[in-house]
């Protein structure tokens, strides 16, 4: 038999608040503590939840009625399990201060919300002004009626704050569309659509949400309060790989294990084949390219992938690998095929065009995928060591620093060696630091001795 019980406002505090948002209408399926109706007060606004879960008959309410406490929000035929508990009254016409328990808001949770504001009352919980970052648990409005008061946060439903939390969207960035500039889902819904046309991250607060962290909203500042200042545009490859920055960054555990390759010998032997091959630049980099190859295969795990659901590893059987290249537009990370495939020279004539094509800005999306590795060379211009960031989905990253002649204990005494400085970053969801070190320790064995390089 239909168990129809009617949902009623619960004590707000006020009288005739106006209903700004219905949230449900007939024939929907609600839970309990799902948002019904969203009220606005003159300090504040608030949703109101289901008290049980069930399938709504009929709304009582619409968009600009004003109501009080009692008032019947909709009749709801209620799950009989969910009610069970409690007393049935008959549907009808609210108004009376005379609810049925179980039709009433849920209590409050026994940790009230940080910030309620002093004048709510018991049965409706809220957030005061909570920042957008801060969705801790603790700061999470509760299951009863949620508030956010006006004043400098943006005039939203929580419903609608939540929606723009879920997407990683900063909602003070939102131009709201609706009455008195009330930012609606639509506006998140189009912010969200532009930003990604424009191929730029929603906002600062985008990558903020990314996999639940918690930041605080990026800082406003006034600059030319301080000085004279000078705007200029991100280009579009910055954005774009500002974008994969952050979020490789953020979720991806980094750590970097650093090491030393004695490249006195390789050295020589570049400058060598340099001299042999006048028309072709033999750059220190196709010999670490050859000996990250031998390095991914005798380590398979370092040429994988996590896939989507993070629960495999995909172990890639060929070795392309990603050069990084500092453009006047900003870096990109072009790919050289089948590097086991290929010897030195080879290298040599991929590198030089990949490195021109980037910097002519030829480069076509094909060029820069399929990566399995990629290597990061600060080399030419100097530093010791650096921390260079995972290009995901690749599990490692080898940046190369200024090779330096120092002295060398050889065990009888000191001799004077050309030192490469090697910096590896690496998922440590994927790779423990033990393998970590064995791979860049493999990798200096390599560049220290050509043979090894050249088999
Ligand atoms: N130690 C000492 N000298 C090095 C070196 C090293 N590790 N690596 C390169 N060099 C030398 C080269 O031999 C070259 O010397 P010559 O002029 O005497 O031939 C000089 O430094 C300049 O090299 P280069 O950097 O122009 O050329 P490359 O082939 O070594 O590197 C490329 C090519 C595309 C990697 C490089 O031009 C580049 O763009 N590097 C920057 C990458 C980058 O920005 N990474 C950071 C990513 S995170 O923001």
């Amino acid at each position: 038999m239909a168990d129809l019980k009617e949902a009623r406002v619960p004590d707000i505090g006020h009288d005739g608040v106006p209903v700004i948002e219905v949230l449900v209408k007939a024939g929907d399926r609600v839970e309990k503590d799902q948002s019904l109706v969203t009220l606005e007060s003159d300090k504040a606004t608030m949703e109101v939840p289901a008290p049980f879960a069930g399938t709504i008959k009929e709304m009582k309410l619409k968009v600009g009625d004003e109501v009080s406490e009692g008032a019947v929000i909709a009749i709801i035929e209620a799950d009989g399990a969910a009610v069970a508990a409690s007393p049935s009254p008959a549907a009808g016409e609210g108004g009376g201060k005379s609810a049925p328990e179980a039709a009433k808001p849920p209590a409050p949770a026994p940790a009230p919300a940080p910030a309620a504001p002093k004048s709510a009352p018991a049965a409706v919980q809220g957030v005061h002004n909570a920042p957008e970052g801060d969705v801790s648990p603790q700061a999470r409005p509760p299951m009863g009626a949620s508030i956010v008061m006006p004043g400098d946060a943006p005039y939203a439903s929580p419903a609608v704050r939540a929606f723009a939390r879920e997407l990683g969207v900063d909602i003070r960035q939102v131009k709201g569309s609706g009455r008195g500039g009330r930012i609606q889902r639509d506006d998140v819904t189009s912010y969200v659509k532009h930003a990604l046309a424009s191929g730029a991250r929603p906002s600062g607060a985008a990558s903020a949400s990314i996999g639940g962290l918690n930041l605080l909203p990026w800082p406003k500042v006034d600059f030319a309060k301080f000085g004279e200042i000078e705007e200029k545009p991100l280009t579009r490859i910055q954005k774009i790989s500002g974008a994969n920055l952050a979020r490789n960054w953020a979720m991806i555990p980094h750590v970097t294990q650093h090491e030393d390759a004695d490249i006195t010998e390789m050295e020589a032997f570049r400058k060598q084949l340099g001299a042999e091959n006048k028309d072709l630049k033999i750059s220190p980099l196709v010999f670490q390219i050859k000996a990250v190859v031998a390095a991914l295969k005798a380590f398979p795990q370092f040429n994988a992938s996590l896939d989507e659901s993070g629960e495999k590893l995909i172990l890639k059987k060929y070795f392309h690998i990603g050069i990084a290249v500092d453009t006047p537009d900003g870096l990109v990370v072009p790919v050289i095929r089948d590097c086991d495939q290929k010897g030195l020279l080879d290298l040599a004539r991929d590198l030089a065009e990949i490195s021109k094509k980037a910097r002519d800005k030829k480069l076509g999306p094909a060029e820069m995928s399929g990566g399995c590795f990629s290597i990061s060379s600060l080399g030419g211009i100097g530093g010791t060591y650096f921390t260079p960031i995972v290009n995901a989905p690749e599990v490692a990253i080898l940046g190369v620093s200024k090779s330096v002649t120092k002295p060398v204990w050889n065990g009888k005494e000191f001799a004077p060696r050309l030192v490469l400085p090697l910096s590896l970053s690496y998922d440590h969801r994927v790779i423990d630091g033990a393998l970590a070190a064995r791979f860049a320790s493999f990798l200096a064995n390599q560049l220290g001795d050509i043979r090894r390089l050249l088999l």
